[in-house]
């Protein structure tokens, strides 16, 4: 049993879906200001460490628009939070350059072990609309091919997605050992 520290339940389900016997826990954990979601899941992870007993997770996401010089990136919970999709569709006006990608860094720990962390990445496209109403965040406006990470059922996105990426490298690790 792994606790993943977390506010998002979208996040919990996806990765449930991979790594099985998780719990969330919604505990919070400073998220300092870095250039790096790697910083900041390394940063959170030295103080949720030290609050809870036996195995540890959390989880830095962002997503990275190539026309916007990677914003929000770091940024992006904040912006989802303030600006929203509507925001970023505003931002990305008259650019022809769609391009981004999300990332996700996992990080874990147990007692006795230092923090190992996995990451991974989608390449896609911001659309001009948003669609679709599954998944959360700036999934409605993420676009691999025709269709957003909204409108994919949590098996499809699970077979794309950043989330999918680093909890997959997570556990072969975990497998590994
Ligand atoms: P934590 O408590 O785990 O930090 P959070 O939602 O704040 O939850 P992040 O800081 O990692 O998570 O996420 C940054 C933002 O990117 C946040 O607004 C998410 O909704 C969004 N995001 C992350 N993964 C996403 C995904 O798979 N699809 C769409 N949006 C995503």
């Amino acid at each position: 049993m792994i606790n993943f520290v977390t506010s998002n339940k979208g996040k919990h389900i996806e990765a449930q879906a991979i790594l099985g016997d998780l719990v969330q826990k919604d505990i919070g954990y400073v998220e300092i200001q870095a250039d790096t979601l790697e910083e900041v899941a390394l940063y959170g992870m030295k103080e949720v460490a030290a609050r809870l007993q036996g195995p540890v997770m959390l989880e830095d996401a962002g997503l990275f628009v190539e026309a916007l010089q990677g914003f929000p990136g770091v940024y992006s919970a904040y912006v989802q939070k303030t600006i929203g999709n509507a925001g970023i569709l505003r931002l990305m006006e008259g650019q022809e350059n769609r391009l981004a990608y999300f990332k996700s860094v996992v990080a874990f720990a147990e007692p006795g072990l230092g923090t190992v962390m996995f990451s991974g990445e989608v390449h896609g496209q911001i659309g001009f609309e948003p669609r679709g109403k599954k998944g959360f965040g700036y999934d409605p406006i993420f676009y691999v091919g025709d269709e957003s990470l909204a409108e994919m059922d949590l098996e499809k996105k699970n077979q794309i997605s950043h989330r999918a990426g680093s909890m997959r490298a997570l556990k072969k690790w975990l497998d590994s050992r």
